[in-house]
């Protein structure tokens, strides 16, 4: 039998085979597999034994949240509650793009909260980037269908901080799946309710939908000069400035930093651009 793997819990799977579920195990030497089967994955099992005999190679993985086979990165950030960061959102799109085979899209969540010109601020630095982004209410269920839309037919995952409404968009989008959702306390701390598992959800029609939980804080997999080939906007100017191994961060005629000049580039993502380079480790000299 071939399945997909829904779940995991405790060295056990739950498996989907398109029309049953399956709680699956390991047998033997299973070190390689319990390190490598993740939510998403294709497993073949023998029914009787509900053993898994194999693992499909998965055309892409998630670190984090560790999810395999994913055709869509729902990047969910709210416009407040907490804050809107163009930062993150720069960096879960460089991730993306880092993981390949993955479209991003953004999902601004809580605009209930926000004024117009607030949200228009946030969309036109998205439309910059060059990304397609959806405004939801969930509470009110605005922007749900057009959400819906884009999930048909493929694997999509949520991902986002602690509290920004993933959870409560599964419920707008799906009611019947009732997932629970977090109270924020007023500290900021993580909600009751928070997410704990990565979960995948089977909709039917080749369409599934994962919920995730949240994290605080998110470092790239990544070497300062690898930052430039994945960071959205700036990456579309590899290769064209003076110095050909260019960071954009100090070099005279740096393409990336006329395009800042001319506007093409925002400055506040340039900024979060240095920042993040910054953080990032240097990548040990070879000999
Ligand atoms: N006003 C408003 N509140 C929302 C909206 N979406 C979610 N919330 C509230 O935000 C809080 C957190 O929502 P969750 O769905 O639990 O957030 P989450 O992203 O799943 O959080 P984790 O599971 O911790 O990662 C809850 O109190 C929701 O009711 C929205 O569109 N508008
Ligand atoms: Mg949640
Ligand atoms: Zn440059």
């Amino acid at each position: 039998m071939r399945g997909r793997v829904i779940a995991a819990i405790h060295g056990k799977f739950k498996v989907y085979d398109g029309t049953s579920f399956y709680e699956v195990g390991l047998k033997g030497n299973v070190r390689y597999f319990t390190r490598n089967i993740a939510v998403g994955d294709y497993v073949y099992f023998n029914e009787k034994t509900l053993i898994i005999e194999k693992l499909e190679p998965a055309f892409n993985r998630l670190i984090r949240p560790r999810v395999h086979n994913i055709d869509q990165l729902l990047i969910v950030m709210s416009i407040k509650e907490p804050d809107f960061s163009l930062l993150l959102v720069e960096t879960f799109l460089t991730y993306a793009h880092y993981v390949e085979k993955i479209k991003p899209v953004v999902i601004i969540s809580k605009i209930d909260l926000a004024s117009k010109e607030e949200i228009f601020e946030q969309t036109t630095a998205l439309s910059k980037l060059g990304v397609p982004y959806y405004l939801v209410d969930n509470l009110n269920e605005q922007g749900i269908e057009e959400v819906r839309e884009l999930l048909s037919g493929q694997t999509s995952t949520l991902m986002g901080q602690t509290g920004v409404g993933k959870s409560a968009l599964i419920n707008a989008l799906y009611p019947e799946l009732d997932r629970t959702t977090g109270e924020i306390s007023i500290k900021g701390g993580r909600g009751r309710h928070t997410t704990r598992e990565v979960i995948l959800f089977p909709l039917g029609d080749d369409t599934y939908l994962s919920d995730t939980p949240g994290f605080s804080s998110f470092t790239l997999p990544l070497f300062q000069d690898e930052l430039i080939e994945h960071y959205p906007g700036i990456r579309n100017y590899l290769g064209k400035c003076y110095f050909n191994d260019c960071q954009h961060i100090s070099e005279e005629q740096c393409a990336v930093k006329d395009a800042v000049a001319r506007g093409d580039i925002s400055t506040i993502s340039y900024e979060n651009y240095v920042k993040i380079y910054k953080e990032l480790p240097r990548r040990k000299e070879q000999y």
